[in-house]
């Protein structure tokens, strides 16, 4: 079996609900390493339902507070450096973006919401137009939901899992920058965010922990992402 990263995680976090390499089989992981492999490219980006693309392929969208690392995380599973674009200044993500994987599916990159240095406008623009998509569109399958390791989940999270509860669309936890934090805080952190989630109804089991800058995670995200688009 491939080594990857992620082996860490088995050992460390054996007793917290962290989706781990043990989830998935071999032939998942060489299946996906091909589906990877193939093309990764731009389809188009809407600022309403009238821009968006018009293919009939299923969709996984990344979500989260601004500056959460959703442009990043699409680069770092593509292995397309500038596909997304990442910027230091949240709300670089202004409109919604779609890239089609292989022509399978389309990874659907949102913009962030809740920065509060933005003004009360732009902010509202924002999430009227993440909203809308999230609550919607039929082609929707699954939203990985981030959330930055060193914030954890905030009130603006909450309100977003509100909505997608109530719409009925699944998504997962994903926590982003996992560089940054240290071993002890990580596992208070995965009992905090573990103890929320499991009350709520649209909410996929389990917690997938990401780095883009160190990559870890980033396979694991993948398999899943083959698992969902071909359940
Ligand atoms: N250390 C670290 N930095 C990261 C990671 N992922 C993203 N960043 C940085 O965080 C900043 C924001 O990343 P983006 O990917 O643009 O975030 P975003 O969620 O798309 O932001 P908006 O488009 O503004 O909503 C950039 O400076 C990235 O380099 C990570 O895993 N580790
Ligand atoms: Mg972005």
């Amino acid at each position: 079996m491939v080594k990857y990263k992620e082996d860490f995680q088995e050992k460390e976090y054996k007793e917290l609900a962290v989706i781990n390499l043990s989830d998935f089989s071999a032939d998942e992981y060489e299946s996906t390493r091909l589906l990877f492999a193939k093309e990764s490219k731009f389809i188009t980006s809407a600022v309403d339902r009238t821009g968006y693309p018009i293919l009939n392929l299923k969709e996984i969208a990344f979500a989260g507070r601004s500056n959460v690392g959703k442009s990043s995380l699409i680069n770092s599973i593509t292995g397309v450096t500038g596909l997304a674009r990442v910027s230091n200044t949240p709300g670089r993500t202004q409109m919604i973006n779609f890239f089609s994987q292989d022509s399978k599916f389309l990874l659907v990159d949102l913009p962030g919401f809740g920065y509060a240095k933005a003004s009360k406008d732009l902010i509202k623009k924002w999430k009227a137009l993440t909203y809308k998509y999230l609550q919607g569109r039929k082609e929707l399958e699954t939203v990985f939901f981030l959330i930055d390791s060193r914030h954890g989940i905030k009130e603006i999270d909450e309100n977003a899992m509100d909505i997608l509860d109530s719409a009925a669309v699944s998504y997962q936890i994903v926590l982003t920058k996992f560089d940054k934090i240290t071993k002890g805080s990580s596992i208070e952190l995965l009992e905090s965010i573990n103890n929320r989630i499991i009350k709520r109804a649209a909410a996929r089991p389990g917690i997938l922990i990401t780095s883009s800058k160190n990559k870890i995670g980033i396979n694991l995200l993948k398999t899943l992402i083959y698992r969902i688009v071909n359940t």
